[in-house]
């Protein structure tokens, strides 16, 4: 069968054996991803960097529709950082035009297959057709009940916080607040306020930082680092990622907390 992925073919039926043992056992219900190494897998292919960005979003897609048929309840994707702003102008416009591409393309089929869309991070400098593109997804998908898919998108996890500390002193100043700030108040504030934390972080490339994405919510997750390029993540290192996941809470003997 080859549903999943068109680079790799499991006929001899080894990811659906996998799939059926991770679903047995507790599922990550949110997983996150820093989605590293587009540009070193174009510079090993002698391509721009462009080109690995249009590979990524390629694999978004098959990573996508593999969580959900997983059973993920989130999938959180962080697609550009405040950071991101710094690279070359072409580079960035071409970021800003990928959720456009990748909502012209996919949408449909995340329809299909219930998906609902959604994006946190900051809706500033962003071009008025990216924002239109993802608002319309995110209306149009807002009904769906299964696998959310979170984008972070001109996300940065320490300006999230400041926000949230802003507006807070706002509304005590209005009154709305007399209470001390406790954990549950903070979260009702950050992007996050709907989602459950991850309960696993994958970073893909090698890289072992977390880069400013979602400081605050990964305070309790467990991290699966793998070499493998973005675009060269496959459905079997995902697995590879939930079954290193489910080991370690069997050792631990369930979840803390
Ligand atoms: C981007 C592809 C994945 C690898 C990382 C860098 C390039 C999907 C989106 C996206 C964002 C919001 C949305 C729908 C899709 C995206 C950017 C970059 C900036 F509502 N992939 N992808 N956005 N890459």
């Amino acid at each position: 069968m080859l549903w999943f992925s068109k680079k790799k073919q499991f006929s001899d039926g080894s990811i659906e054996e996998r799939v059926d043992s991770v679903k047995q056992r507790e599922l990550p219900s949110h997983v996150a991803i820093i989605m590293d190494g587009n540009g070193r897998w174009a510079k090993e292919r002698l391509l721009p960097r462009i080109a690995g960005h249009k590979e990524g979003m390629e694999n978004v897609r098959t990573i996508t529709r593999f969580a959900n048929h997983l059973g993920i309840d989130v999938l959180t994707l962080y697609a550009f950082s405040t950071e991101n702003w710094k690279r070359s102008k072409e580079e960035v416009s071409y970021l800003m035009k990928l959720p456009e591409e990748f909502l012209d393309k996919f949408l449909p089929e995340l329809m299909e297959q219930n998906v609902k869309v959604m994006t946190i991070g900051e809706v500033t400098s962003v071009p008025d057709s990216t924002l239109n593109a993802i608002r319309e997804a995110s209306e149009k998908t807002k009904e769906n009940t299964g696998l959310v898919l979170n984008f972070a998108f001109n996300y940065g996890s320490r300006a999230e916080m400041l926000l949230a500390v802003n507006q807070i002193v706002a509304d005590a100043k209005e009154g709305l607040i007399d209470e001390p700030i406790d954990e549950q108040l903070f979260e009702r504030y950050l992007m996050t306020s709907d989602l459950a934390d991850p309960d696993l972080l994958i970073r893909t490339s090698g890289e072992l930082r977390l880069s400013n994405f979602m400081l605050w919510q990964l305070a309790y997750t467990e991290f699966y680092f793998t070499d493998m390029l973005w675009p060269d993540f496959t459905e079997d290192e995902f697995l590879t990622a939930v079954e290193t996941f489910q080991a370690r809470s069997r050792r631990f003997g369930g979840r803390e907390e």
